[in-house]
């Protein structure tokens, strides 16, 4: 690395900061990941690709693509995404979900689909559940998983947003060391937590565990 820094400066060939110091000017300043959805109401959703990558300092840039409402639209944002030099696309859809793979049909970033349980949040009834869509997110799930073969596209499991971010993460980890070094860290604080809800459980036995943490 050293000898490459100083073949480029005596060569005056730095020109693009970040692939001589990926670590320090790579994911923490530009945004490396796109997040769309399809509405405003799968912000309820998708809030949890945001928060798992904002953890851990990923900047994202995040925005409403509607595939149905705003066919155009799609297809210059897929033309921003590579301008912007966008890694990986976090695309949420419920429903017909089509977003996701409309997205990955124009460009050649990778994409994550997030299938979303429809919850109309327009009915003035927020906790009404008869609103959830009619085959409880199987609908997004198999719309995106199932794209005609040469258009793939991958998907975490319905609503796991959050999913998504850490994948979003480790494929990214292939490019940034310390990222690889926080992922290590996520995993051994999930080790962790285990651990320590085990020993309650075998300090207070099944029954009075069960029953202090469902009160
Ligand atoms: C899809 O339709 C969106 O992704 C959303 O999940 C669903 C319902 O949209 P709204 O009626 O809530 O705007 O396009």
């Amino acid at each position: 690395m050293l000898v490459q820094i100083i073949y480029q400066i005596f060569h005056n060939r730095i020109v693009n900061y970040s692939l001589v110091f990926p670590n320090i000017m790579g994911y923490s300043k530009k945004p490396l990941v796109g997040i769309i959805m399809g509405s405003s109401s799968d912000s309820r959703i998708m809030q949890g690709a945001s928060e798992i990558l904002d953890e851990y300092k990923i900047k994202h840039e995040d925005q409403i693509v509607s595939a149905h409402r705003t066919p155009a639209r799609l297809a210059e944002y897929a033309k921003h995404a590579e301008k912007m030099g966008f890694k990986i696309i976090i695309a949420g859809a419920g429903g017909a979900a089509h977003l996701p793979g409309m997205i990955a049909s124009h460009t050649t970033i990778p994409v994550i689909g997030v299938p979303i349980l429809v919850y109309n949040d327009k009915h003035p009834k927020k906790s009404d559940t008869t609103k959830f869509s009619a085959f409880g997110g199987l609908d997004s799930l198999l719309s995106i998983t199932e794209m005609p073969s040469g258009s793939p596209v991958v998907a975490v499991g319905i609503n796991k947003a959050g999913n998504a971010g850490i994948y979003a993460m480790k494929m990214l980890a292939n490019e940034f060391p310390d990222l690889k070094k926080k992922l290590k860290q996520h995993k051994s604080n999930q080790h962790n937590s285990v651990m320590k809800e085990s020993d309650e459980l075998k300090k207070q036995g099944l029954s009075k565990f069960a029953k202090k943490k469902f009160k």
